[in-house]
């Protein structure tokens, strides 16, 4: 891939502040500085212009404008992804979508809604509850990211393990390609067997191939009922060795997150009203939820739950006796990405296999981390074998922290996920900074065909540059 493109100049510059208008088009460093960086680690790229637009309109011809004249374009949720997908590496337009944010339509005929890429997850889920519809994707962020963030990365969140992830809920999109022209994808249909899958291969593709402005999902009833349960374990390895066991018992529960001592201390520490009795001879804990809508169930399910995890070595297990306690469980979830990091530099890797290979995996991890010296501290979506490892900078100089050794660990780490039968990534995306591993999974021919669906959508390759493939 090419990475030399022109300079924004004072005709660019002009002319996206007449589309935009001055309200919403920025060159003031200040500004530059609050969109240079995402949640990845301590990266930070400058954009020439941050651009704001309002309409669908605006987007096409500042991205026809950009096409012409070969000036970069990088497109922005909230900034809270984790693998650099909104860093503007090489400068241009920084596109943010905030103010594409209504929620359009919510059809209760259908269990469908239409809404714009700015709206953020929670405050969607919260408009479909209040109609009895269920939008399950949840990621940790759900308080702060936009849904366009969401379909850019394919994110998932504790509730895939039962509901799926984000693309299993996207029907239809509105993207405007690379050349201005608006298309949408796919039909408002729970079944679609017409042509290529354009809408599947757009979620996930962080913003390469084309920009989301409208997206249609499917809902389902929301479920009425729920029980939590917190399950301490004296080994980590064994509270893996469990998760399986559950599915095996033929129960799916709607969230089984894996949780290691020392992201639970960071959270305690430093996320404020989060205090929980934390054995400290317990390595690790298991966040368990099962939903429903007959109460008889799912207390059906948590006694066979608790009776098989009785057979590992866990302690006493906690049921969350009031929605208070359970807010302050899922709190603390929610809050150990933000806690290691306020604690330490950090890299995330977003490793996944599949879930009965857990335990072999966060040993691997252990090894490997031992070997070249670093620490991690594990914690994630276990019941779908998605485990993010937070490696530390902590006592590392800021040489070793980019260096060569550190990321012959990180594809130690990868070079596993692959053997165990997974992959580098599970709902973080590529990005910028895990798209040097893409080699571990796929082939050269694998990356050549997906170079090659790349250039069809985007030729002049304008669009999110620097990401998911090696220049
Ligand atoms: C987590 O499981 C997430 O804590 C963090 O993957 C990602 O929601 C996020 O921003
Ligand atoms: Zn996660």
């Amino acid at each position: 891939m090419k990475n030399e493109f022109s300079t924004v100049d004072e005709q660019d510059l002009a002319y996206f502040k007449s589309v935009v208008t001055q309200m919403n088009f920025f060159t003031e460093a200040v500004i530059l500085a609050e969109y240079d960086h995402d949640y990845t680690e301590d990266l930070h790229f400058k954009p020439n212009v941050v651009l704001i637009p309002e309409t669908v309109d605006q987007i096409s011809r500042i991205v026809k404008h950009c096409n012409s004249r070969n000036i970069p374009i990088t497109v922005r949720g909230a900034g809270t992804g984790l693998s650099g997908g909104a860093l503007p590496v090489y400068g241009g337009v920084l596109m943010s979508m905030e103010k594409l944010n209504r929620i359009i339509d919510i059809d209760l005929d259908n269990a469908q809604a239409t809404i714009e890429p700015g709206v953020i997850t929670q405050v969607f889920q919260e408009a479909v509850a209040a109609k009895g519809l269920f939008y399950p994707p949840d990621p940790a962020s759900k308080g702060s990211c936009f849904i366009g963030g969401n379909l850019a990365e394919n994110s998932g969140g504790p509730k895939a393990v039962k509901y799926g992830v984000t693309k299993d809920y996207v029907l239809n999109l509105e993207v405007v390609l690379a050349d201005g022209s608006v298309i949408w994808t796919g039909a408002n249909v729970i079944k679609n067997a017409t042509g290529l899958n354009v809408t599947q291969l757009m979620v996930g593709s962080e913003g390469t191939l084309g920009i989301i402005t409208k997206a249609v999902f499917r809902l389902l009833p929301l479920p009425q009922r729920d029980i939590l349960m917190l399950v301490p374990f004296k080994k980590a390895e064994e509270a893996c060795k469990a998760v399986s066991t559950i599915f095996q018992a033929g129960i799916i529960p709607s969230g089984l997150e894996f949780m290691e001592r020392d992201a639970l201390l960071f959270a305690e520490k430093y996320i404020d009203g989060i205090e929980i009795d934390i054995d400290e001879t317990d390595e690790a804990h298991l966040l368990i939820e099962l939903d429903g809508n007959d109460e008889g169930i799912l207390i059906k399910e948590a006694e066979m739950i608790h009776d098989l995890l009785c057979r590992y070595d866990c302690g006493e297990i906690l049921f969350a006796d009031s929605q208070a306690q359970k807010d302050k469980l899922w709190k603390l979830r929610r809050s150990l990405g933000e806690a290691v990091k306020v604690n330490s530099i950090y890299k995330e890797e977003d490793t996944v296999v599949k879930r009965a290979e857990l335990p072999r995996l966060l040993l691997g991890v252990k090894e490997i981390g031992t070997r070249y010296g670093f620490k991690s501290v594990c914690y994630g979506h276990a019941g779908d074998g998605n485990l993010h490892v937070n490696i530390l900078k902590g006592e590392m100089s800021d040489a070793e922290w980019v260096g060569e050794k550190l990321k012959k660990g990180i594809r130690e780490i990868f070079e596993l996920c692959k053997k165990l039968g997974g992959t580098i990534s599970g709902e973080h995306g590529i990005g910028l900074v895990q798209k040097e591993y893409m080699d571990i999974v796929f082939s050269q021919r694998e990356m050549e065909l997906q170079k090659a669906i790349k250039q069809a959508f985007d030729p002049n390759r304008i669009l999110n540059p620097g990401k998911i493939w090696k220049d």
